[in-house]
């Protein structure tokens, strides 16, 4: 199929349009073009030869001539005049704000600019300064925007967008008028790292909102402001849509927001397969063109024969097959945790005491905590000697004897360490005195796949072993995962019956999603931990929660949503 090739030239188009200044309709005729194109159900060349590349909605046309031109020869002559008068890094210089079409063009005349990198040349030498409408703000401006256009490609963490979030909800929430709120985008699907916050709102007055979005005291520019919608830098680099939507769509419209992309596409074809046609206004039913209207996104999912898919499953990954098998999972809800298996505390380098840690989790509700304190060989962590742990051991006792009744049980833990030669850090005898025994790789990562693989392969074999810490060892956007042999791990966690770690730390997240529900197929048992260093940490275990709803993952899925006395007799000893 070449749908996705024509769509891609389409997009081209619409961008080198922009770039020389066109008529604004005929842009957002090719991207809307484009858009259909690339989620077209059936064969371009087909639609093509049958003549009703007109029926596709947004193709008038002039555009079906362009498709037809390119279907029959390779090339649209339209585009490739525009290419011939477009240097190639033009297009992108239109991305820094503040620089509109219009400019762009100027700088590559006059100047003779081509690209970002002389682009800021230029502005660093004064060059731009001495041009028309042009003068040193402006050209300080150019400066600011090139760096943070430099750091904006790079996404933020869930948990960096969170608190965000919740501020503007609360601002906009207090605003007159306004009716429904939300946020939607890879955040409602509660990505590990978003690109830019997207929110939702209904409101009576539209432009009274957009108007108080543009002023909220953490805005720091307005990159652009309509009646409807706006957009705004927070925080230096990021970026948050709002738009305002009719009280009618907000069904369909929070579904297409909410995406993913891929998942719209798979849900577009469906409606199309069942007759009908799915925009972010409404479902179009094709007999007879007659649009059916929804308030609320459960209803377009009723109308199209399917249960509701919650938002974290809408990647692709099959939700929609499961979903017309009726065979969606009962996803894990942050209220059946029942307890956290890898803290910390301040016998080895954690900040608070074993009595504090144990209090804090009590307030949250938890059953049971295991205090997991390094091995010796993380000496810069203040790893237990073996003397100190047979101490802590007891230490613990003392603590469950001291809370007695109070319904929640100290677990005695430890963070042993995997040492490069695979062996662990601690005898096997007083591995068997712990209640539960998490073996992390923390030295030596540098290691081949074969080498690191055999180190987790050697401590799953170890019967004392009940789960596997952090298993890959990534820190978002500052460390690669080691090079491990990932089915190999699943095999060997299912065969020897350990847990896989969902570290929740929100840099951590490791195992991801991808992983996760792979070990989710194979049996294998996920535990979700903070590794909190303070009671505050133990908190982030909701960010292992999203990822856990992500992986697909169920209550009997996680070890620590059982009870005290189920994840006693499940674990190894
Ligand atoms: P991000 O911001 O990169 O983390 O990811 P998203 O998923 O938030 O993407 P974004 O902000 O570009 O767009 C929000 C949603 O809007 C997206 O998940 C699906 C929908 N959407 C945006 N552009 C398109 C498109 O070209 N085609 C389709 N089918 N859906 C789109
Ligand atoms: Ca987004
Ligand atoms: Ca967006
Ligand atoms: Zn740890």
């Amino acid at each position: 199929m070449k749908n996705r090739e024509v769509a891609g030239l389409l997009y081209e188009m619409a961008e080198l349009l922009e770039l020389h200044a066109e008529n604004r309709f005929k842009i957002i005729a090719f991207s809307k073009a484009a858009r259909a194109i690339e989620s077209l159900p059936e064969d371009i060349s087909i639609v093509c030869r049958e003549k009703r590349l007109q029926s596709i909605p947004g193709v008038g046309k002039a555009i079906a001539q362009k498709v037809e031109e390119y279907l029959k020869t390779g090339h649209i002559l339209a585009h490739e005049e525009l290419l011939a008068k477009t240097p190639p890094g033009l297009v992108k210089l239109l991305q820094i704000s503040g620089l509109g079409p219009k400019t762009v063009f100027m700088l590559h005349e006059k100047l003779n600019i081509t690209n970002l990198e002389e682009l800021e040349n230029a502005a660093k030498e004064h060059r731009i300064r001495r041009l028309p409408r042009m003068g040193p703000t402006r050209e300080t401006n150019i400066l600011k925007s090139i760096e943070r256009y430099k750091k904006r490609s790079t996404r933020i963490l869930f948990s960096t967008a969170e608190p965000i979030v919740n501020d503007i909800l609360a601002y906009l929430r207090g605003m007159a008028g306004l009716e429904h709120i939300t946020a939607a985008g890879s955040f409602r699907r509660a990505k590990e790292t978003v690109g830019d916050i997207d929110i939702l709102a209904t409101a009576g007055r539209p432009e009274e909102i957009v108007a108080a979005f543009v002023r909220m005291p953490l805005v720091e520019e307005v990159l652009a402001q309509g009646p409807t919608k706006a957009s705004v830098i927070v925080k230096e680099t990021i970026q948050v849509d709002l738009r305002i939507v009719e009280h009618q769509s907000f069904g369909t419209v929070l579904q297409y927001f909410t995406g993913s992309k891929e998942h719209n596409v798979r849900l577009r074809q469906l409606a199309l397969s069942r007759g009908y046609s799915l925009s972010e206004y409404s479902l179009t039913r094709l007999t007879d063109s007659r649009d059916l209207f929804f308030d609320r996104e459960e209803e377009v999912y009723a109308a199209l024969g399917l249960p509701y898919i919650p938002p974290e499953m809408r990647e692709d990954r099959g939700e929609i097959e499961a979903a017309l098998r009726g065979t969606l999972p009962r996803l894990l809800e942050q209220k059946d945790m029942r307890g956290d298996l890898h803290v910390h505390n301040n016998w080895s380098d954690g900040r608070a005491s074993i009595l504090e840690m144990t209090q804090a989790a009590l307030d949250l509700g938890y059953e049971y905590i295991a205090l997991c304190d390094h091995s010796p060989s993380i000496g810069i962590a203040g790893g237990l000697t073996p003397e100190k742990l047979e101490q802590k051991i007891q230490a613990i006792a003392a603590v469950n004897e001291e809370m007695e009744g109070m319904g929640i049980t100290v677990l005695a833990g430890t963070e042993v360490d995997i040492k490069a030669n695979g062996r662990l850090d601690y005898a096997d005898d007083l591995l068997a005195r712990c209640d539960v025994v998490v073996a992390s790789v923390h030295m030596s990562q540098q290691q081949t796949e074969r080498a690191i693989t055999g180190r987790l392969i050697s401590a799953m074999e170890n019967e004392n072993v009940d789960i596997i810490g952090h298993p890959t060892g990534r820190i978002i956007d500052q460390r690669e995962p080691y090079e491990v042999d990932m089915q190999a791990i699943l095999e060997t966690a299912a065969r020897t019956n350990t847990a896989l770690e969902i570290n929740s730390h929100p840099s951590r997240l490791d195992l991801n999603d991808i992983n996760a529900k792979a070990a989710r197929e194979m049996g294998v048992k996920i535990s979700i931990n903070s590794d909190a260093h303070d009671a505050e940490q133990l908190l982030t275990m909701k960010y292992g929660v999203n990822v856990a709803r992500r992986a697909w993952l169920e209550k009997k899925d996680v070890l620590n949503a059982l009870s005290l006395k189920e994840l006693l007799s499940e674990l190894k000893r």
